[in-house]
């Protein structure tokens, strides 16, 4: 077809052909540039026909067999609200017009207690592998931005989504951010910032740091929840200084491990005031308190924030749990009943378990009291219907967790990691390797010193809690033979300091025999040895492989460089996957359904898988056909089976 229509155009045809053709024939262009994309497409689409998903983590296909619904929201005379229109004004309008320190007053001066809803950030990564694409996100966007409108933010960036998105789903975490930015103009957009360790595992050099950080506000972040996993001040300033020189809303968060409330904690009362004391000495707008866990029992959160409120009445307060031991409720509206600005919830369908509390729940808990959020319940229950089919959408990646489990408590593990360790006992059979692996963990944390655990540390131990599952190691068999020991490479970093200082100092003898004189042992925070990244070099180099490089892949490359370069090679081979349903993406094309894909706004294909060929004894390939917007087309495709 592009042969016929190239020699049916005009120019052609009255032979005045000339080397600018495409340049000055900018449609034809457009339709070869469509072309190549439908054919890229197609291509992918083979071979999930010949050789099924090869996306990682997912097991079976998705359970929802239809197009997901767009549910329709009512406005208080119960009239349907056309989404189309302008959304109403909201928190972000109150940041554009006061900027960080105004916008944080008013949070402040705000009677109740607002909402951040988690669905599009922190839910699906702790309940579904962190496997929501950007197409199910852009579709309910319109719909969250008029319903959700009187939210403190929408958590939607930043955390495992950047790595996730690039090297699982095959799509660009920058593209996310702009297109619902452009559809949510009135709700602010919070994103998750490891510290010195950008949304990274470890340590960056400073400068790659601010360069995420200016390229993050750019493209949409308002709102930054800075966090250092050993709560190492050191290491949280750097990502501080960044949003600050970014003019963002800084979100300066301490992180809570453990049960504060049982006696002979390390992490206690005045550990935390501590840390309170010199964040806002450093500056914040907002104190964050991340308890990745769930171990904030409702006395621990009235006690805390209580404490917190009573020493800083200005200072915004908001706070963030996950549902692990089904207290989550609980302890939100005893923080918000204590003084706590903001609490992190989500969306019914994507709340309870590892996951944050449910927001319906949390609503229905604050009725009637003096407590108010802003937020229409009904709103909230008409939108949780596309979340209910979203979960039916992205089945494959459950790690099915069935209840609350109260041993959190003992063995700590963030809510994301809990999930993901279930899931890897599950392949297994679960039984024995899962108790094993819990109390293994609560081991490995015991010999690490009890550390503060959520991401990189949360890794450090889990890795040795395997480590010692698998090799059948208790305490201390460690203990005994750490000098002979082949560790996993997350401990030695951590016990080089590459992760920073833990409070109370590593433990020793262990970290000698861990480290044997092979690996020095660093006492200031690792970026200070890093030498600051070239951008101008790296741009030369990426220019010089791949087609239009921007300030955002430099930022990619920077954090994640090996998931950029496949997530560009793929990119190269299929085009952008990420305008597929999420179906098409996950499951092979049935024979003879209609798959509708707008590639851009105002171009759609209407793809068809008519047939697929027997296999090529020669050449291990099959031929796979189909209608592209109503003409034949056939792809080759190499059999992996
Ligand atoms: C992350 O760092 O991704 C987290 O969600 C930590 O809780
Ligand atoms: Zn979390």
């Amino acid at each position: 077809p592009f042969l016929l229509t190239l020699l049916t155009n005009e120019v052609f045809i009255d032979g005045t052909y000339w080397t600018t053709f495409i340049d000055d024939t900018p449609k034809l262009f457009e339709m070869v540039t469509s072309q190549n994309r439908a054919q890229k497409l197609l291509n992918y689409l083979g071979d999930l026909a010949v050789n099924g998903s090869s996306i990682k983590g997912q097991s079976g296909l998705p359970k929802l067999n239809k197009d997901a619904t767009i549910p329709v929201i009512h406005d208080a005379e119960g009239l349907p609200i056309d989404v189309r229109n302008a959304p109403p004004k909201g928190w972000r309008d109150v940041l554009l017009a006061e900027g960080a320190e105004g916008f944080a007053k008013k949070v402040r001066d705000f009677k109740g207690t607002l909402i951040m809803d988690t669905t599009w950030r922190d839910a699906h990564q702790s309940l579904l592998a962190t496997r929501v694409r950007t197409y199910d996100l852009l579709n309910i966007a319109p719909t969250t931005a008029h319903g959700y409108a009187g939210a403190f933010a929408l958590e939607c960036w930043g955390g495992a989504t950047f790595d996730v998105a690039m090297r699982f789903l095959h799509e660009d975490p920058w593209e996310r951010l702009r297109k619902l930015r452009k559809i949510v103009p009135n709700i602010p957009f919070q994103m998750l910032l490891r510290g010195a360790n950008g949304v990274a595992y470890s340590s960056l050099p400073d400068n790659a740091i601010d360069h995420f950080v200016k390229q993050a506000k750019e493209n949409g972040v308002d709102i930054f929840r800075v966090f250092d996993a050993l709560n190492d001040l050191e290491q949280l300033k750097v990502g501080v200084e960044a949003v600050k020189k970014a003019g963002g809303v800084v979100e300066a968060t301490l992180c809570y491990s453990g049960d504060m409330l049982q006696p002979g904690k390390k992490y206690n009362l005045e550990y935390y005031l501590s840390i309170t004391d010199q964040i806002v000495k450093s500056g914040t707008h907002i104190l964050g308190i991340k308890d990745m866990a769930g171990t904030l029992k409702p006395r621990a959160a009235t006690l805390l924030v209580g404490s917190i409120r009573a020493k800083y009445p200005n200072l915004p307060i908001h706070v963030h749990t996950h549902d692990s031991a089904g207290t989550g409720v609980a302890s939100m509206v005893a923080a918000a009943q204590a003084g706590a600005d903001v609490v992190d919830v989500a969306t019914n369908s994507l709340s309870g378990l590892t996951s944050q509390p449910s927001i319906s729940a949390l609503l229905a808990s604050l009725d009637g009291s003096d407590v108010t959020t802003g937020i229409n319940v009904d709103h909230v229950r008409e939108i949780d219907l596309y979340w209910a089919e979203m979960r039916l959408l992205y089945s494959c990646f459950e790690a099915d967790l069935k209840g609350p489990d109260p041993e959190v408590y003992k063995h700590e593990i963030p809510g994301g990691q809990l999930t993901n360790l279930l899931f890897q006992a599950q392949q297994v059979g679960l039984g024995e390797q899962w108790i094993e692996t819990k109390t293994a963990y609560r081991e490995a944390n015991a010999l690490l010193g009890d550390l503060v655990k959520v991401t990189p540390t949360s890794k450090v131990v889990g890795d040795l809690a395997q480590f010692m599952v698998s090799n059948k190691l208790n305490s201390e068999d460690v203990k005994r033979l750490a000098n002979s020991l082949d560790f996993p490479d997350s401990v030695l970093d951590f016990f080089e300091g590459l992760i920073g200082q833990p409070y109370g100092g590593f433990p020793e003898p262990l970290r000698s025999d861990v480290l044997r004189g092979k690996r020095r042992k660093l006492d200031v925070r690792p970026g200070l040895e890093l030498a600051p990244f070239d951008f101008k070099k790296i741009e030369e180099d990426l220019s010089s492989r791949f087609n239009k490089i921007t300030e955002r892949d430099i930022a990619s490359y920077n954090m994640y460089p090996k998931v950029y370069e496949d997530f560009r090679k793929i990119r190269e081979q299929y085009g952008d996957l990420s305008v597929l349903p999420t179906r098409n993406f996950l499951a092979p094309p049935k024979i003879g359904e209609e798959i509708q894909v707008t590639i851009e706004q105002g171009k759609n294909l209407i793809i068809k898988c008519t047939a697929v060929g027997d296999l090529n004894q020669e050449t291990g390939t099959r031929e796979v056909y189909f209608e592209l917007n109503g003409e034949l087309r056939k792809v080759t495709i190499q059999d992996k089976n």
